[in-house]
């Protein structure tokens, strides 16, 4: 397999990017070698710049669970691009899309929209400490909700990928109103919240995490958690940038059946281009100006190419509701064929799965939280990256990501995934 574009492209990279990449999880630091540099990507495919093709399980980190380039959304793209490109002002795709989110997701009864994941995170908690007048947050350790300062304590993705889940840059001021709980522990955020009566603003969480490689919440969990929120009047925030859209037209949230007070969304609401969200409930989201004083603002927000590429992916998933059937029994027949080689080969490793989203972990540990989930051999993980990547299976260059299935992994591809993943396994355990 040819790698030269890619290298020559990433050695230029070095000079004028820091590290070469705009996000670090995609230098391939954890695995080794240098990253696979993208010219275009058609349904299940990626092609590299060295026309290296692959199966991508990554699909944008989430979004493209229509595959890339859906002509639906291509479509919707190219038609709204003949306005010109943003304007800083309301338009009518702004206003169908939040109608639309709010009819899809069950939290939701008013939206803002922004430009990231990050972004969306980041005013939910300024919102949630305005309607509160509190200022503590509660995250949990391993979990992930962008690169804001509260979060980046504990963090997962990137984070620790890296190595430094506690980033220098983050003031200790703004780190003390961070409250760090151990993933499906309940007992623990009840001690807590306990020990801060009348001091947390918000509990936020990823309801499945992808940010330590796939972690699902024990049942009853979330319930729980929105159990001790309401006790305590805490504003309990899901953060779905990954599994909203994904796990069910309504998210996690309707998966599960645990309506929080306020969710994130990301990417997919613009069918991969640049979006976020926040939304929730009238009462809290009517504190956002200019409704009320909880200042939040962007001048790209509800982008109208966004919007459009956005509208047409949504308006799909909802009118075809049998994808998500299909995703479920995609998932677990990828899933399940590794569970069978895994036997077959005598090893015990740990997967995680659920709908559209899985991780394989290098541990024999059930992997439930962050401390189980670093007991991953991350150098066994990075042999096998390579070894899928050289099968042309394009997996995230983290043990520390969830995979992501999209609609166009059929059963040849299935196939295909199982045999690089035998053949792969075979050869790093030799
Ligand atoms: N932090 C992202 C996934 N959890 C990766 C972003 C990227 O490298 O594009």
């Amino acid at each position: 397999m040819g790698l030269k574009k890619s290298k020559n492209l990433f050695e230029k990279a070095k000079e004028y990017i820091p590290g070469g990449v705009n996000s670090p999880v995609r230098a391939f630091k954890s695995v080794g070698g240098h990253p696979i540099f993208i010219k275009n990507a058609k349904g299940a495919y990626l092609v590299d710049e060295d026309h290296n093709k692959y199966i991508d399980m990554i699909n944008s980190w989430g979004p493209m669970i229509l595959g890339h380039a859906f002509p639906p959304v291509e479509k919707a793209v190219k038609k709204a691009i003949k306005n010109s490109f943003s304007f800083g002002a309301p338009t009518r795709k702004e206003v169908e899309m939040a109608d639309l989110i709010a009819e899809m997701v069950p939290s939701v009864e008013k939206v803002r929209m922004v430009n990231s994941g990050t972004e969306a995170t980041m005013s939910a908690i300024r919102l949630a400490r305005g309607y509160t007048k509190r200022d503590k947050i509660v995250k949990f350790e391993g979990c992930y909700h962008g690169h804001g300062d509260s979060f980046l304590i504990s963090a997962g993705s990137g984070a620790i990928t890296m190595g430094t889940p506690d980033s220098p840059g983050v003031t200790a001021a703004t780190a003390k109103d961070t409250l760090l709980a151990p993933f499906n522990d309940l007992e623990a955020v009840k001690k807590i919240m306990e020990a801060n009566p009348g001091e947390i603003a918000a509990l936020i969480i990823e309801p499945v995490v992808g940010n330590m490689g796939c972690v699902l919440p024990k049942p009853e969990y979330l319930k729980g958690l929105r159990e001790l929120c309401t006790q305590h009047g805490v504003v309990f925030i899901f953060d779905e940038v990954m599994t909203g859209f994904r796990l069910a037209p309504g998210g996690a949230q309707e998966r599960f059946g645990v309506t929080p007070d306020l969710t994130t969304l990301g990417k997919i609401i613009g069918g991969g281009m640049p979006v976020g969200a926040y939304g929730g409930k009238t009462e809290i989201m009517d504190y956002v100006s200019p409704q009320g004083p909880v200042y939040q603002a962007g001048t790209l927000s509800g982008n109208p190419i966004a919007m459009s590429a956005g509208l047409a992916m949504l308006k799909h998933l909802k009118k075809n509701k049998d994808i998500y059937t299909q995703l479920d029994e995609t998932g677990f027949e990828i899933v399940n064929g590794i569970r069978r080689t895994l036997l077959e080969l005598g090893l015990n490793y740990s997967i995680n799965w659920v709908g559209s989203m899985y991780s394989l972990f290098f541990t024999e540990v059930d992997v439930v939280d962050f401390e189980t989930a670093k007991t991953s051999d991350t150098a066994l993980f990075g042999k096998y990256f390579h070894e899928m990547l050289n099968r042309g299976v394009y997996l995230a260059p983290s043990q520390f990501e969830t995979l992501f299935i999209s609609t166009k992994i059929d059963d040849k591809l299935i196939k295909k995934i199982l045999k690089a993943n035998r053949e792969s396994l075979i050869s790093i355990t030799k």
